[in-house]
């Protein structure tokens, strides 16, 4: 089966409820990437890379556009298996992972709709339908982010993200503090969310103001020199975020024991393929971790679920989707949702998401 064609569109999400605010990183509208791959078998399967802003991660809007540009012609021909894929994508750009793993996701969409089975069996089985999500605060009042979190436990997540950084430590202490005093006994666990930004006197102060408080700290700081440089002096587990670039610096981070977790991307790694190696070396070293994106609609929400549902449950942190800031869905019907912290399995073929006929609009880019 041969890739024949494939078309590029944009289209915006914009936020919801205000704007979503990291400790580096504001925004109140994304534009998102989508692909539609065509086959000489008539089959069709959709991709999307949505970077949350240019500051969050090595990722942009634009590059995942013009990386797509570089290569469209390139894969027109190709098999759409994804080793075949891979190694083509490698050959025409090095790099730009969140760009191939548009193309990527597209290839999985497709080849479970010509197979006839969802994309959680082509990645080796769902072992759930119902894939635990996990809901994540922005920098805010320690009083509200509090309220928040307890209304979001509440609801039947099992997991909240507290973000903290860009602000006096001590206000992030207050907010920590805060949360837990009203969430501590409903068994929900809690990540608290630096995004690169404190600095490793400010990540020893936050761990060590709340030794009794059960928090991992995911990506406190930038690099992995620094996370490194606190492991040995915090009683908090550490979780890699941002630095975990591609499966390298992964197999690098669980084979030294320089974490205990990771929250992963698709887009960041590359796709759905390396992000089944990534799951398989995560449960090799029992290393418990997030199958997130940074933000997108239904499409990347369908991946991370997918993904999601191969994971050994112990080892599952949860799928983090935009959809709780995201106004409507690409598929009227099967649109991805989070209910009482969960998200239902798409049924069908593929992906099990088909966005609605024409609503991103003409294509920017066609190739084929
Ligand atoms: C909570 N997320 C999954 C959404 C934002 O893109 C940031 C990200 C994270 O964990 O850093
Ligand atoms: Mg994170």
């Amino acid at each position: 089966m041969k890739i024949t064609e494939i078309h590029v569109y944009a289209h915006d999400l914009p936020v919801v409820g205000g704007a979503y605010r990291m400790a580096m990183t504001e925004v109140s509208s994304l534009p998102t990437t989508l692909v539609k791959l065509v086959s000489d078998t008539g089959h069709v399967g959709w991709g999307e890379t949505c970077p949350v802003g240019a500051t969050y991660a090595e990722m942009h809007v634009g590059g995942a556009r013009a990386a797509l540009q570089a290569m469209g012609q390139g894969l027109i021909g190709c098999g759409v298996a994804p080793v075949v894929l891979h190694q083509r994508m490698d050959s025409l750009l090095n790099g730009h992972n969140y760009a191939k793993a548009a193309i990527d996701i597209a290839a999985h969409d497709l080849l479970g709709k010509a197979l006839g089975v969802s994309v959680a069996t082509l990645l080796g089985g769902a072992l759930t339908t119902l894939v635990p999500s996990y809901y994540s605060t922005i920098v805010g009042d320690p009083d509200e982010t509090a309220r928040i979190a307890a209304q979001k436990a509440g609801e039947g997540y099992p997991r909240l993200q507290i973000k903290v950084g860009g602000r006096a430590v001590a206000q992030d202490v207050e907010t920590v503090r805060k949360v837990w005093e009203r969430v501590r006994g409903t068994g929900v666990r809690l990540a608290v969310d630096g995004n690169r930004s404190l600095t490793t006197r400010d990540a020893l102060t936050l761990s060590r103001d709340c030794p009794e408080i059960p928090f991992i700290l995911e990506q406190p700081c930038n690099t992995v020199e620094e996370l490194a440089r606190i492991r040995q002096q915090v009683s908090h587990g550490i979780y890699m975020d941002e630095t975990g670039t591609s499966l390298n610096t992964v197999i690098t981070a669980a084979g030294t024991g320089l974490v205990d977790g990771f929250g992963m991307k698709v887009t960041r790694i590359g796709g759905l393929h390396p992000m089944r190696a990534f799951r398989d070396i995560c449960a090799a070293r029992s290393l418990p971790h997030t199958c997130d994106d940074s933000w997108g609609g239904d499409i990347i929400a369908a991946a991370c679920t997918h993904i999601g549902a191969t994971v050994q449950p112990k080892l599952m942190e949860g799928a983090w989707i935009a959809q709780s800031y995201i106004d409507g869905h690409y598929d009227s019907r099967n649109g991805v949702k989070i209910e009482g912290g969960h998200i239902r399995l798409p049924e069908g073929p593929g992906l099990g998401v088909v966005p609605d006929d024409g609503m991103f609009g003409a294509p920017v880019a066609s190739f084929g």
